[in-house]
């Protein structure tokens, strides 16, 4: 049976600038890195060119993972809407440029006024990962998109959700990127494996103490990582799980080999 790849997302190291991070990709002990394209690793042409060098010289599959800093796809404002999806059309070209595995990118959230318009964030999230499907498409880019949890306002974050995103939108080539970090603060890790199985392809791990996002290595918060390589053996999962701890970040990456093996 195939086993699930385990990779990295350079997330520990984003507040370092992007050619240290670089540098790092020389010692990785993985193959498959997840990049972000924020903050400091932000993507252009010139650093898709020397992710590409890396990828040739070492052997890496990247996925990257959509800008998300002030970005909402469910705003009520049309300024704000309109440069977060330019952004996110941006990030897949070049995540497709980057001949990326998969584009990973967050549902939108509520806001200050969303209690006055009861479910048009749920509806203009739905608009905009229609034409953000579209463009993937023109791309032949595939995409999928991430629970996050609702104490940070998000409005995709429990199976439900996703069941009734599919239901409504048919679009059934947008995977699911089960964030195990995210699931443990709703207490939905197993409801998200048992429910979704084949519409999970990619998997975030990190670990929390069930309060916050914290991520932690694996193993140093409260997560149950036995009971999750146990249901991941048996739904046979065998997509990437990117480490996106913070620290313990090699330590992380060995549990998890020890855990799946
Ligand atoms: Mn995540």
């Amino acid at each position: 049976m195939p086993k699930p790849k385990i990779g990295l997302s350079m997330l520990y190291c984003l507040s370092e600038p992007f050619s240290e991070m670089t540098k790092r990709l020389a010692k990785v002990e993985t193959r498959y890195i997840e990049v972000l394209d924020e903050g400091l690793h932000s993507l252009n042409k010139k650093r898709i060119a020397t992710l590409k060098e890396a990828a040739a010289s070492y052997g890496f599959t990247f996925s990257v993972h959509a800008p998300f800093a002030d970005l909402n796809i469910a705003s009520p404002s049309k300024p704000i809407l309109t440069a977060s999806i330019k952004r996110l059309k941006e990030s897949m070209e070049y995540a497709n440029a980057l001949d990326a595995k998969l584009w990973v990118f967050h549902p939108g959230n509520k806001t200050g006024i969303s209690v006055f318009y009861p479910d048009k964030d749920w509806k203009q999230n739905i608009e905009s990962i229609i034409k953000l499907h579209e463009t993937a498409e023109e791309y032949g880019l595939n995409i999928a998109m991430e629970n996050l949890p609702e104490k940070y306002g998000f409005i995709m974050k429990q199976p439900e959700d996703f069941h009734r995103f599919y239901k409504e939108t048919g679009l059934n080539d947008i995977g699911i990127v089960l964030d195990v970090g995210h699931a443990n603060l709703e207490a939905q890790i197993e409801h998200f494996l048992r429910q979704l199985p084949d519409k999970i392809v990619h998997i975030h791990a990190s670990d929390n103490m069930g309060e916050n996002d914290q991520h932690l290595g694996i193993g140093n918060g409260k997560i149950n990582w036995q009971q999750f390589a146990k249901i991941l053996n048996e739904i046979a999962y065998n997509g990437a799980i990117v480490i996106e701890s913070i620290d313990h970040v090699n330590e992380s990456l060995q549990r998890l080999r020890q855990l799946l093996a």
